[in-house]
């Protein structure tokens, strides 16, 4: 256990009061906190939005990326340097519209990192557009005739490419995050939290009250290694929505994949001398 204060950062917080991005910086400081993590050995990897602030909201290693490409940079700070504890936080359309790509083949990789993603459902940042998980039929501030396009189920998505740990929260219940991101972290592998957060500004559909009628635990008795139940139980949405972990398999992460890139061999290990440089030099001479 580190002391909490450590994490925090004496800013200005510029998210609208009641947004639930507040919840979710609380719940992952109180994680790094209980989880024993350090300032200087994590790092908060993120894109652009306004879940994408939260580099400069936490007292740790951080860095605001481009749109979508929060998990490309966290690639490259984890081959550079394993021994950080690595966090990628980014919103639905930051992770499954601009960084859509990336999001599909960094599961494949299967780094070892947690990645939470801010599900407003909405563009927040940009004032209210339609992301890739907003319902079909909601009017927003551009599409005022409703969305056309159907919305996609992360949860089902991240399954289908073998996610080895698929988990959905909401940050109605903090406690229970605190617990899905400690989780997350002691998995060794990409570890996936779809976290449902209301925007109170933009998005007047899916509010607090809208998630508290339908948001239920899974309860001990589920079976989270069962991938046919793990699908049933990802498609449930509307009436009731399940949070908790969803899928969990142990699998070899990417590092245990690649044996010549072990701890001796990252980059930051590696002894370096301008002599070794020099001769490669030479050899183009
Ligand atoms: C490649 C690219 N496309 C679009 C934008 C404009 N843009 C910046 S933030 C944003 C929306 C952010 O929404 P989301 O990722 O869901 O995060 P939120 O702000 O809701 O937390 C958009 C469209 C951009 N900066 N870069
Ligand atoms: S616009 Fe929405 S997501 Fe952004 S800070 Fe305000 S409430 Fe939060």
């Amino acid at each position: 256990m580190t002391d909490v204060k450590l994490f925090n950062v004496a800013k200005e917080i510029t998210w609208c009061p009641g947004c639930g991005d507040y919840i979710i910086l609380k719940a992952l400081k109180q994680a790094f906190s209980e989880l024993g993590l350090t300032p200087t050995d994590t790092v908060v990897v993120s894109g652009i939005g306004q879940a994408a602030k939260t580099p400069h909201y936490v007292n740790t290693n951080g860095f605001n990326g481009l749109h979508g490409r929060g998990l490309p940079a966290a690639c490259g700070v984890h081959v550079a340097n394993q021994d950080l504890n690595l966090f990628v936080v980014t919103g639905d359309g930051d992770a499954f519209s601009e960084g859509g790509n990336h999001f599909i083949h960094n599961i494949r990789r299967n780094l070892n990192l947690v990645h939470l993603v801010y599900d407003n459902q909405i563009y927040g940042l940009t004032k209210g557009q339609g992301s890739p998980t907003t319902a079909m039929g909601q009017k927003t501030t551009s599409q005022t005739q409703g969305v056309y396009s159907e919305a996609l189920n992360p949860i089902a998505m991240a399954l289908s490419l073998n996610c080895g740990f698929v988990a959905r929260g909401f940050a109605g219940d903090s406690d229970q995050l605190v617990k899905l991101i400690k989780e997350a972290y002691l998995y060794d592998g990409y570890a996936f939290i779809d976290i449902l957060q209301p925007c109170v500004s933009f998005n007047k559909v899916n509010t607090y009250q809208w998630y508290k009628e339908r948001v239920y635990t899974l309860d001990e008795k589920y079976d989270f290694t069962n991938k046919d139940l793990a699908f049933k139980t990802g498609q449930e949405w509307g009436e009731k929505i399940p949070t908790g972990i969803i899928y969990k398999e142990e699998k070899a992460s990417y590092f245990k994949k690649i044996p010549h890139l072990d701890n001796e061999t990252v980059l930051t290990n590696r002894s370096w001398k301008v002599k070794n440089t020099q001769n490669l030099i030479d050899e183009f001479k």
